[in-house]
């Protein structure tokens, strides 16, 4: 499941090979946050797969409640929640125009402590080796997990405008 969020737009929509049409789960209208329930709802009807969520932190912070669902629900529902403080796309284009950031710096919960708080599992990111490692974890595990990915530590940085990509 893809939510509106940088990784998900960039590499999940154009380069995460999909084998069968009922595994790909995207918001088309392209509301942020609604990803989560749409991942709960995914791993109810598909108890024996696991669900992975691409999500963004601010996006999470629309629907944050959604978290109850999945701590009440438990499906195998593995959140990777892409972490940069905030709405990364809209402050991309302010800084493309030069513009003053505005609106888009956010208010971030301690996601470790939110986690913990409802009984959910939770791994920080934050070197890219370390996602393989998390999700591996995570899927032999089969509770719902969110593994933040601390979006600033990544090497190389993500460019804030990722050209089209040519796949052969
Ligand atoms: C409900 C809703 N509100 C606002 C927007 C406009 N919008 C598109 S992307 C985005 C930022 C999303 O932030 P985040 O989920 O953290 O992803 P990031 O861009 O940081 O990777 C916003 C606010 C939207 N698409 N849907
Ligand atoms: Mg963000």
């Amino acid at each position: 499941m893809r939510d509106v969020t940088i990784p998900g737009s960039s590499w999940g929509n154009r380069l995460l090979q999909v084998y069968d049409p009922t595994t790909n789960v995207f918001a088309a209208g392209g509301g942020i946050g609604q990803g989560l329930g749409m991942a709960i709802g995914t791993g109810i009807a598909k108890p024996d797969t696991p669900t992975l969520a691409i999500i963004g932190d601010g996006g999470l912070q629309v629907h944050l409640g959604e978290l109850c669902t999945l701590a009440d629900e438990r499906p195998h529902v593995i959140v990777a929640l892409f972490n940069d403080g905030g709405y990364g796309v809209l402050r991309n284009l302010q800084d493309a125009k030069d513009s003053p950031r505005r609106a888009v710096d956010l208010a971030t919960p301690d996601h470790a402590l939110l986690a913990r708080s409802l009984g959910l599992d939770h791994e920080l990111v934050t070197e890219t080796g370390g996602f393989d490692r998390a999700l591996a974890a995570a899927v032999q595990r089969r509770s719902p997990t969110i593994i933040e990915i601390d979006v600033a530590s990544l090497l190389p940085r993500p460019e804030p405008m990722v050209p089209p990509v040519n796949v052969p």
